[in-house]
């Protein structure tokens, strides 16, 4: 599924190791749901958040975030409209290379599986059948640049973040993601506290084609009028959906 991100505006991050509200009623006013986080997360908990919301809200986008490749299955990709692998620029290298080079060997293995039956005859039919299957799970695989911005987010300890950029910096991450890495998304990632609308207004005038997401804090109308009016494409909201269903729902703009 590719994502027109001009219709979304609003995208709500699911932890699948967090409780989810006794209602999620709510998310019949966001746009699209991530299913991801920074701690405890598996593939068991990753697919029973997928399959209820798939089963509660047939038509809403959905995507997994993995941390890990373990996290993605077979099963989370079908149940998933895409899978979206952070690309940490200011992360360790095992961030930005190791992962992906692991995640795509995963892959690639599966195709292994496919075609190790020892069957001569049929031999050829599987190799074919286990490349339409990994060139299958790959075309769901979205790259997304990430520059995370809270040094004292979990996430930031796990992608061992050592440089918070300036907005120079991420006015150059943005403008490398789109010219030069090509992926469709530039994250600013400030997970659990607002970072305001400097560092998105910085990264806007460099991105045509890529999606700009901001997501970190946000709790109030107010913060995501103005990081919309800043140049971002979307909001993604997360803690706020888990904490307190009323507050979240200020957080959708009202267009
Ligand atoms: C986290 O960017 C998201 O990955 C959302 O951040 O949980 O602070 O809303 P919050």
């Amino acid at each position: 599924m590719s994502f027109d991100w001009s219709k979304f505006e609003h995208v709500t991050k699911v932890d699948p190791a967090k409780r989810l509200p006794e209602s999620i009623d709510v998310l019949r006013h966001t746009d699209a749901v991530i299913v991801g986080g920074s701690d405890g997360v598996t593939e068991e908990n990753s697919l029973a958040v997928f399959e209820r919301l798939r089963a509660e809200f047939p038509d809403l986008p959905l995507v997994q975030e993995p941390y890990r490749s373990a996290h993605v299955s077979k099963r989370t990709v079908e149940v998933a409209d895409a899978v979206f692998v952070p690309a940490v620029y200011n992360g360790d290298k095992t961030n930005f290379v190791e992962k992906h080079v692991g995640f795509f060997t995963e892959l690639a293995r599966k195709s292994e599986d496919v075609t190790g039956s020892g069957l001569p005859f049929v031999g050829s039919v599987l190799a074919s059948k286990g490349r339409e299957l990994v060139a299958e799970l790959a075309d769901g695989v979205v790259g997304e640049g990430y520059v995370v911005q809270n040094p004292d987010s979990k996430v930031a300890g796990l992608t061992n973040v050592e440089e918070h950029y300036t907005p120079e910096q991420i006015a150059g991450a943005a403008l490398a993601t789109e010219s030069f890495y090509g992926f469709p998304i530039f994250y600013i990632e400030y997970s659990g506290r607002y970072g305001g609308p400097e560092d998105v207004s910085a990264a806007a005038p460099f991105l045509d084609e890529t999606a700009l997401l901001y997501g970190g804090g946000i709790g109030s109308r107010a913060q995501t009028d103005e990081i919309l009016d800043a140049g971002a494409d979307a909001v993604v909201v997360g803690d706020c959906f888990h904490e307190d269903t009323e507050r979240f729902l200020e957080t959708v703009p009202t267009t």
